[in-house]
């Protein structure tokens, strides 16, 4: 299976799309001893799957946060600290560069240390672990797996994955990785779950309108993280000071960055369009800065 599905224009397909992933998933599980649960560090309650949880009851998770390049370094912390406090282990990892995945596989071999000991007491040595990488479209599942393997060209990115042969890849002496990513659904419980995917591009521009998007983006950031924002598009104090005067005005901010980036259109009006591929394209390279979404204290 592949994880084009954002792809598809029939959206009847998806229930029945979701529930033969789910199917599959569950049957992979019973083979599995491990699994790795990979979400967006900006989004960790966004990025989770809403049936996660019933999912992997009964199994050892370690959850990742990646893309941690991109979020708030303390805030990751608190996050780290808010699962360990549910009782799940958590790290941050940056795949593009493969930090903290060597960390992951060595939190593989804690979670299963008891086990292991028992199994061995019952004269079973060398036992191998077998897990598997679970997560949303775009989280970086992929990119994870493809540092844990040490490959360095594979099918990162949007493109449709090639069907083949589930296969396990061995990573380390007894550690061993279902090649194949669990692709779960994501939330769209609601607008608000809908705009936080959409902000950090994992879910297409597409399933909703863009310059709602960075529109909304704007209005977040502009109340949560102004210094950044102000900064990244060199806003003069008469500017800011004019969009914070008329109630937080974000057309008018919208209008200070098009103009800055040359995004007017003749008549001398926001080019929408082009503004908002700006605004989103900016953070979600982290040019805005590191921004996490989801806070622990709300
Ligand atoms: N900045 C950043 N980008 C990442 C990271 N991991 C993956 N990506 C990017 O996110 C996009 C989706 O990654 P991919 O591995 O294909 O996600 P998948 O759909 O879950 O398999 C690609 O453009 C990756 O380069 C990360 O840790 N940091
Ligand atoms: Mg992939």
């Amino acid at each position: 299976m592949n994880d084009n599905w954002q792809n598809s224009t029939n959206i009847n397909w998806y229930p029945g799309h979701m529930l033969k992933t789910k199917k599959q998933i569950m049957e992979d599980l019973k083979l599995i001893d491990v699994i790795i649960e990979i979400l967006d560090a900006r989004i960790p309650l966004a990025s989770q799957n809403p049936d996660i949880k019933q999912i992997t009851a009964n199994k050892k998770k370690i959850i990742v946060l990646n893309k941690s390049d991109l979020a708030n370094e303390a805030e990751t912390k608190k996050w780290i600290e808010f699962f360990k406090n549910q009782g799940i282990i958590a790290i941050a990892t940056d795949s593009n560069l493969g930090k903290g995945v060597k960390e992951t596989l060595k939190l593989v071999q804690e979670v299963m240390q008891e086990k292991l000991e028992k199994a061995s007491m019952k004269g079973i040595k060398n036992k191998n672990i077998r897990i598997m990488i679970c997560g949303i479209p775009n989280v970086g599942k992929s990119s994870f797996i493809n540092r844990m393997i040490n490959k360095k060209s594979a099918e990162v990115g949007n493109r449709p994955g090639v069907t083949k042969q589930k296969q396990w890849v061995r990573i380390s002496t007894n550690i061993e990785l279902l090649d194949t990513p669990g692709v779960l659904w994501p939330k769209f419980e609601n607008q608000d779950i809908s705009l936080k995917l959409a902000y950090t591009g994992t879910i297409k521009d597409e399933l909703l309108d863009k310059t709602e998007i960075a529109y909304n983006l704007l209005k977040y950031l502009e109340k949560n993280n102004k210094k950044e924002l102000f900064e990244r598009y060199k806003l003069t104090d008469q500017e800011i000071n004019s969009i914070i005067s008329e109630d937080d005005d974000i057309i008018k901010l919208m209008y200070s960055i098009a103009k800055k980036r040359g995004a007017i259109i003749s008549g001398g009006e926001i080019d929408y369009e082009r503004t908002s591929a700006i605004i989103l394209n900016d953070f979600r390279t982290g040019k805005i800065g590191r921004i996490t979404l989801e806070k622990v204290d709300g």
